[in-house]
């Protein structure tokens, strides 16, 4: 029986701690990272192809989720060489990171839904977009 006691208690101190994390405010840390690939020599179907090159930007964590009424902070640090873009249009964001820098982003998840989160300066096929999910 105190067995039991003690596991519905620590439940209960669980099920507390969780509503405020719902309550309050969440951070999250956001690395833009480049993957730069280059495939020397190439044959396809008797086709030799040289200098294959694959270049790839992506927000690392891509998903980021929130409930509703978070006051929302993210940290996006650039390690791409290049300015990258961090947008988020339903939430008006539109932030311009140069390459080696760090921009912090504040605002109210008011709004529940899946947003795009992208990069307004590149293609989506080279900067691939991620998403911000606002659960009631
Ligand atoms: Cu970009």
């Amino acid at each position: 029986m105190m067995k039991i006691k003690s596991l519905s208690a620590s439940l209960a101190l669980g099920l507390l701690l969780a509503s405020n994390v719902q309550a309050g405010e969440q951070s999250f840390k956001v690395v833009i990272n480049a993957y730069d690939t280059t495939i020397p020599e190439l044959k396809v179907e008797n086709v030799t192809v040289k200098n294959i090159r694959a270049f790839n930007v992506l927000n690392e964590p891509e998903t980021l989720t929130v409930h509703k009424g978070t006051d929302v902070k993210i940290t996006v640090e650039n390690k791409s060489p290049i300015s990258e873009g961090f947008s988020i249009d339903e939430y008006g964001i539109k932030e311009v990171i140069k390459a080696g820098e760090t921009a912090t982003i504040t605002f109210k998840a008011d709004k529940a839904g899946a947003f795009t989160i992208w990069c307004q300066l590149h293609p989506k096929n080279i900067h691939l977009p991620g998403s911000l999910n606002v659960i009631e």
